[in-house]
Order: structure tokens, then C-alpha cells, then sequence
């Protein structure tokens, strides 16, 4: 088996994540800062086909415009150099004490009004490095204190800048699509889109609904104790799973963005699963960058974080290797039968059946055993264990 990731497996990371120096709300930095031209070098090296970046990641908060053409040269070339792409960019309204309470949402509208500018030109920058994906992380959009948020009010607006934006893309030419990334909480006490099914509900009042989609964080979900892989099988459902962050959570405590796969095991497996195969009644999967989103812990140093850069990878491929595993095994097939697994993409009616049918059907309702249908045993657990066994290579 190969574990040996290459460009085909779309493997994409934040400049933010193997670059971040390890500040947290406790404590200092614990690394010194990472040269972005060095961090796409070596995420080439290691097998990855894409990286991505907030605005301020590349491009230091307000440097002025010949130093921040310089640094744009510089890390096309590396670009270059290596072959590798951005598929994706993401701005920075989170930072600057400027966002402190928001950046579509502020309170204060000078606030939005320059969010959308910092935006304005990221999309720019985002096009002219041939992204097709813009990713909208809200985590100043929210309140700590109720009666401190008109939260109807900030939805208009969270509207009215999101339409604002898709209206100069469309203009412009740029034909990028958008992804807003739920988190329920953290920094602010409260996230406005705080879930995957909160941003869907969102996007259907949008001007233009079918530009957005969302790009769900696998701890971000599960902080809000949510079950990932049926939250993003609900968005591959809706083809509204446009993008993806792959980190690792342990249950509903601060964001740990740990490396994917070392926080709830079982759950990355469904998950990999799922965006590799589609669901086992020929649901869809998923084909875009498997983007990681996560922190190398505040414990290691810089070969700790290339190891860990890897980890993320190895898990991926050990995962999508298991699952391959898991769909081949004869019994597997058996045992989804076995559990009507595959009866549930049988259609309900018969083709052209009316609800006038249905009441005429006698063996539906008047003739029907009901104590016999509620005796039966569903046999979930059996094919639960042959996943966890197939995991654990014990088949
Ligand atoms: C993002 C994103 C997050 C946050 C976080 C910043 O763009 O997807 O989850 O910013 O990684 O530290
Ligand atoms: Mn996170
Ligand atoms: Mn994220
Ligand atoms: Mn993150």
C-alpha cells in the first residue's frame, strides 16, 4: 500500500497552519516565523498540490503597495518553481483590532464598509493567482452579549456584503465560487452561520444561491457536537460541499485543530469514506482539494511541524486505503444487505404511484405485520464492527 501522497490527491494546506508560530491565549510564540516561500516549497516537496492563505498570511497587515507587489512576485515565482497551486483564498477580517466586533457585521458601519474593501481586493489577488474558491470564515461575526447584537439586522448585512461580492466577481469575470465555514463559537461568544445547516439555510437568500456553498471544518462542527460526515453528506446532497477543512477534534471543548484523524478516529474514517466513494446507495462524493485546516501543536518545533504537515497526509491515505478495503469485502456487501442499507435508495412509492394507490395498497397498512416489521433486528452492529474492524487491519 502507498501512503506516498501525490499531486492526484489533491492535497492542499493553509499558509496559516504549518506558518503558525504557536501564540495562543496563555502563552508566546513557540516558533519563530515561516518564510511562505519556504512553506510552499516544502509542502511540494512532501506530495501536496495546493496551498492557500488569508490575505495577511502572504501579505503582512499594512504593508504598502511596491512591498506587497514584491512579496506577490516572489511566491508566484515559487509557485512556479514548484507546480504548485492555490486553489483557494481567504481573507483576514478576524485580526486587526479594527474586526473587533466584526467585519460585514460590525456595529459600525465604516467597519463593514472597509471589510468589503479588504475583500474587494483579495478577490482581485485570489483571480490573478487562478483560485476558484473564496472562503468567508466569520469568526468576529457574533456577540458575546444579546442585547449587544441585532442579529436579524446583521443577517441583513452578512446579505447585503455577500451579494455585494458575488456581484464583482460575476462583473469582473472572475467566476469564483464561495464558501462560507460555519464554527459555533470561539473567539466570539457566539458565531453568526454557527453550523453547516445554519450557512445552507443562509445561502437560499442569497441573490445569487448557486455561487455558494460552504466549507465545513471538521472540528468546528464537532464542537458543536455534531456529527461531521452527516453534516457534510447533508451539503453533498444540497451540491453545496464546496470546499472542505480536514482537522481533527476531541468532542465539544475549544477548537484544537489537531492534525486529521487524531481526534475522533471512527468519524474520519466515515468521513474519508464517504468523500472517496459517496454514499453506498451512489450518493455523491466529493472532488475537490482536500484542504487541512490545522494548528501543529504549541509542543513542536519545525521538524515537528513538517511531521505533522505529513501526518495529515499519511492519515488521509491510511483512511482512504481502509475504506477502499471496507467497500471490497464480499461480506461488507453482505452485511449493508443484510442491514437494508441499500433498500433505503429504493424509492418509497412505486414508479407513478399516487397517494391514491397507497391508500388502496391494503398490505401496506390494513394487512400489514407491524409486530412482525418491529421485531426484526436491523444487524448494525455487525457491520459497524467489520468497519472498525477493517480499520483496525484486522481484515
Ligand atoms: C480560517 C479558517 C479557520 C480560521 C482559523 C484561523 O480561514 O478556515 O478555521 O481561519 O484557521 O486561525
Ligand atoms: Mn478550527
Ligand atoms: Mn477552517
Ligand atoms: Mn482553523
Amino acid at each position: 500500500m502507498s501512503v506516498q501522497p501525490t499531486r492526484e490527491d489533491k492535497f492542499s494546506f493553509g499558509l496559516w497552519t504549518v506558518g503558525w508560530t504557536a501564540r495562543d491565549p496563555f502563552g508566546d510564540a513557540t516558533r519563530a516565523d515561516l518564510d511562505p516561500i519556504e512553506a510552499v516549497h516544502k509542502l511540494a516537496d512532501l506530495g501536496a498540490y495546493g496551498i492557500t492563505f488569508h490575505d495577511d498570511d502572504l501579505v503582512p497587515f499594512g504593508s504598502d503597495a511596491p512591498t506587497r507587489d514584491g512579496i506577490i512576485a516572489n511566491f508566484k515565482k515559487a509557485l512556479e518553481e514548484t507546480g504548485l497551486i492555490v486553489p483557494m483564498v481567504t481573507t483576514n477580517l478576524f485580526t486587526h483590532p479594527v474586526f473587533k466586533d466584526g467585519g460585514f457585521t460590525s456595529n459600525d458601519r465604516s467597519v463593514r464598509r472597509y471589510a468589503l474593501r479588504k475583500v474587494l481586493r483579495n478577490m482581485d489577488l485570489a483571480a490573478e493567482l487562478g483560485a476558484k474558491t473564496l472562503v468567508f470564515w466569520g469568526g468576529r461575526e457574533g456577540a458575546e452579549y444579546d442585547v449587544a447584537k441585532d442579529v436579524q439586522a446583521a443577517l441583513d448585512r452578512y446579505r447585503e456584503g455577500l451579494n455585494l461580492l458575488a456581484q464583482y466577481s460575476e462583473d469582473k469575470g472572475y467566476g469564483l465560487r464561495f464558501a462560507i465555514e460555519p464554527k459555533p463559537n470561539e473567539p466570539r461568544g457566539d458565531i453568526l452561520l454557527p453550523t453547516a445547516g445554519h450557512a445552507i439555510a443562509f445561502i437560499n437568500d442569497l441573490e445569487r444561491p448557486e455561487l455558494f456553498g460552504i466549507n465545513p471544518e471538521v472540528g468546528h462542527e464537532q464542537m458543536s457536537n455534531l456529527n461531521y460526515t452527516q453534516g457534510i453528506a447533508q451539503a453533498l446532497w444540497h451540491g453545496k460541499l464546496f470546499h472542505i477543512d480536514l482537522n481533527g477534534q476531541h468532542g465539544p471543548k475549544f477548537d484544537q485543530d489537531l492534525v486529521f484523524g487524531h481526534g475522533d478516529l471512527l468519524s474520519a474514517f466515515a468521513t474519508v469514506d464517504l468523500l472517496e466513494n459517496g454514499g453506498p446507495g451512489g450518493g455523491p462524493g466529493y472532488d475537490g482539494p482536500r484542504h487541512f485546516d490545522y494548528k501543529p501543536s504549541r509542543t513542536e518545533d519545525y521538524s515537528g511541524v513538517w511531521e505533522s504537515a505529513k501526518a495529515n497526509m499519511r492519515m488521509y491515505l491510511l483512511l482512504k486505503e481502509r475504506a477502499a478495503a471496507f467497500r471490497a469485502d464480499p461480506e461488507v456487501q453482505a452485511a449493508l444487505e443484510e442491514a437494508k442499507v441499500l433498500e433505503l435508495s429504493k424509492p418509497t412509492l412505486n414508479d407513478g404511484e399516487s397517494y391514491q394507490d397507497l391508500l388502496n395498497d391494503k398490505s401496506a397498512f390494513e394487512n400489514y405485520d407491524v409486530d412482525a416489521a418491529g421485531a426484526q433486528g436491523y444487524h448494525f452492529v455487525k457491520l459497524h464492527q467489520l468497519a472498525i474492524d477493517h480499520l483496525l487491519r484486522a481484515r
